[in-house]
């Protein structure tokens, strides 16, 4: 590497928050020399990552993530944590707003030197914001924190992406039952290791306890991912701090189960395989439209299969045939 490059590594481990920031500029960028450089940087921090735990905050727009995780991250710096959270935004068209909202809203914790946030700039392609993120964390972890919180903004495959790259899996809701619920996928929930049932204060105490006690019998049909791990429901409240702070018991606990029964590197096991054939895919669909025999007849051929004259396994077959110099395989 070079000297610069060996300067960036050297002052991200020691914790510099500049150099921080600048390390995840660097993984951030789609530019091809800045990726090389990036790629370089993860290959020299790789032996100093791994040591957080990586949780991930997902749930509807408005359900109090940002304040949670304000409040959360608090109290977890007052218990010694140093906490990092990454936003994660695929709506390349309304995130910006969003993510500028939420930065605000979670000032003190921003001004805390145990915590570094960060909102993601918008406008890549899903798997372009997996692979930032992924990397994201590697790079909070080499500069010490602790505890990598993801938090999604914006719903649906953000979440299940997000799921698949963090330890722990939260999910925020609001203090409505379940049918009242809209937008949150049973999906969803199925991926939760724990729910947290948000503004269980004032006028809507009573709307959020009853939501959290509908949700753990709901869980409780559920047959449990980690049969040793019962799904927790939670009443909290971000603003008073209700509920918030026996939540690091629960990552604590819930690390403390996973870590003795084998499932916690076995997760992280998992999540490795995945993101290696992502990058397989993306890379091989990404030299496939480049190759000149594919892109001169891509066009068309889409054309062809958008108007249902020829099928896509028949298109498909044809344009893999040219990208690999080969005779169309029969049907
Ligand atoms: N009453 C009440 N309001 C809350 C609570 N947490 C967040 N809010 C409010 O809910 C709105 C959305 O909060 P925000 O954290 O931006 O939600 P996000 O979109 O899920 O990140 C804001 O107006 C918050 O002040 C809570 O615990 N109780
Ligand atoms: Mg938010």
């Amino acid at each position: 590497m070079s000297v610069a490059a060996d300067d960036l590594v050297a002052a991200l481990r020691g914790g510099n928050r500049r150099a921080l920031a600048r390390a995840v500029t660097l993984v951030e960028s789609t530019r091809p020399d800045h990726r090389h450089q990036a790629e370089r940087l993860i290959e020299a921090i790789l032996p100093a990552t791994g040591g957080a735990t990586r949780i991930g905050i997902s749930g509807p727009p408005g359900a109090g993530k940002s304040t949670l995780i304000e409040r959360f991250g608090l109290d977890g710096i007052a218990r010694g944590r140093r906490i990092a959270v990454l936003a994660v935004d695929p709506g390349s068209k309304r995130g910006g707003g969003a993510i500028l909202g939420d930065k605000t809203r979670m000032a003190e914790l921003g001004r805390a030197p145990a915590a570094f946030i960060r909102p993601s700039s918008a406008g890549v392609e899903m798997g372009g914001v997996a692979r930032r993120t992924r990397e994201a964390i590697l790079v909070c972890e080499a500069a010490g924190f602790d505890t990598v919180i993801v938090e999604t903004v914006g719903a649906g495959q953000a979440e299940t992406n997000v799921a698949e790259m963090v330890d722990m899996f939260v999910l925020v809701l609001p203090p409505a039952a379940g049918d009242e619920l809209q937008g949150i996928k049973r999906g969803i929930v199925e991926l939760a290791d724990l729910i947290l049932v948000n503004k269980a204060d004032g006028a809507l105490l009573d709307h959020a306890r009853r939501a959290a006690a509908e949700y753990a019998n709901a869980m409780r049909l559920i047959r449990p991912a980690i049969p040793e791990w019962q799904v927790a429901v939670r009443a909290v409240s971000a603003l008073t701090g209700s509920g918030i702070d026996a939540v690091w018991d629960d990552v604590a606990r819930f690390r403390a189960v996973l870590e003795a029964n084998g499932g916690w590197q076995h997760r992280r096991a998992e999540q490795a395989r995945a993101a290696l054939w992502t990058e397989i895919g993306d890379g091989l669909v990404e030299r496939f439209r480049a190759a000149p025999a594919v892109a001169e007849r891509l066009a068309e051929i889409e054309r062809e299969v958008i108007a249902g004259a020829r099928t896509p396994a028949a298109a498909a077959r044809l344009l893999l045939a040219a990208f690999l110099g080969i005779p169309p395989l029969p049907a």
